[in-house]
């Protein structure tokens, strides 16, 4: 098996290549992109770009209002299945590995001429050759850096700005918690570190657009979320939802709430929290998983088609009822902790 270090040497290898004759990347975030996957497609598509290839970062929509306080989402194209698939030397997934987690984009890591991705979800699947999928990473921004360091070097000139610093800050400080979550590595803390001395970001404001900026309807509905929050197994699951009805009277879309599923998780007891929301289009019920370790959340996930980490995972119950996705989700839930033998790894 070869180690992460040579996968990461070899992709580095592809891309200097590509970089020496104008070599055609396209890099593909996640469905339903966070500032993690949106960062480390932006930084490491911009890097590219400055060492000669030609790239392009292909979203499946427009970015949400609320990460319009990061740079260069002007660079982002939206894409529009209507156009054929334009050709492309080399299609990066980026924070997935799955051709599912790209939706419609799937074409071009089927098309292009060499796929690979960036990652640190847990692997459900085979791997190729140039897939750089980390799990114990605290973020794909994490391995981004790691890239764009070991490019520095190998070039001998400066690849990280100020842009890239708080692309890669925000994508590491989402992915954390703030440094809080058990994933902080001491390796994203010296990252961190190191963007901040070099770069005038002003880490307040990043933090205060990451966490606490609001709207009054997400006040709102969080109100209406937690107020009707139900404890089940004498609190070791809480389960809160969110009807159509309800994001339709607060003016809020399912992706407002994802973090109300990691608030939950503080409750003394609980082991491990669900947040259902309805979705529209197409029609189903969006599953937040968060775990206090005592049970793997990214296994429970997978098991219905979505992914995830350990202690933080999802999925998607297309064609179910709220009523049917909390009945199925809630009796796995059961069983998965009458199973557990206590902490697992992290
Ligand atoms: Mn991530």
């Amino acid at each position: 098996m070869r180690s992460k270090q040579d996968i990461r040497r070899r992709l580095i290898e592809v891309v200097l290549d590509l970089a020496s004759d104008g070599g055609r990347i396209v890099f593909l975030p996640h469905e339903r992109f966070d500032p993690d996957a949106i960062g480390a497609s932006i930084s490491f598509s911009e890097v590219c770009r400055a060492i000669g290839c030609e790239t392009t970062v292909l979203a499946d929509a427009e970015p949400p209002a609320s990460m319009s306080y990061l740079p260069l989402l002007d660079t982002i194209h939206v894409h529009d299945p209507g156009l054929t698939c334009p050709s492309f030397d080399l299609a990066l997934a980026i924070d997935c590995h799955e051709e599912e987690r790209v939706g419609a984009r799937a074409e071009y890591l089927t098309q292009s001429r060499l796929r690979g991705a960036v990652d640190h979800h847990i692997t459900s699947t085979d791997l190729g050759r140039l897939d750089y999928v980390v799990p114990s990473a605290s973020s794909t921004c994490e391995l981004i850096f790691n890239i764009i360091w070991d490019l520095e070097l190998h070039l001998a000139k400066p690849l990280f700005n100020k842009d890239i610093a708080i692309l890669l800050l925000a994508g590491s400080i989402t992915d954390t918690g703030r440094f809080a979550y058990s994933n902080t590595t001491p390796v994203a803390l010296r990252q961190a570190a190191f963007l901040l001395e070099r770069f005038d970001v002003d880490l307040a404001a990043l933090h205060h657009e990451i966490f606490d900026r609001t709207t009054v309807g997400r006040l709102q509905i969080k109100g209406d979320l937690f107020s009707s929050l139900v404890a089940v197994e004498e609190g070791r699951i809480l389960v809160a939802s969110a009807t159509r009805d309800m994001l339709e009277r607060r003016g809020v879309t399912g992706n407002d709430l994802t973090n109300f599923a990691s608030e939950m998780r503080a409750a003394d007891g609980a082991e491990v929290t669900f947040l259902f929301v309805e979705t529209d289009d197409p029609p189903g019920v969006r599953v937040n998983i968060r775990s206090n370790g005592c049970i793997d959340a990214a296994k429970l996930a997978i098991r219905f088609g979505g992914g995830g980490h350990l202690r933080a995972a999802g999925m998607t119950l297309y064609g179910f009822a709220l009523d049917e996705a909390k009945e199925l989700i809630l009796q796995e839930a059961r069983k998965a902790l009458d199973d557990s033998t206590g902490e697992l790894d992290s």
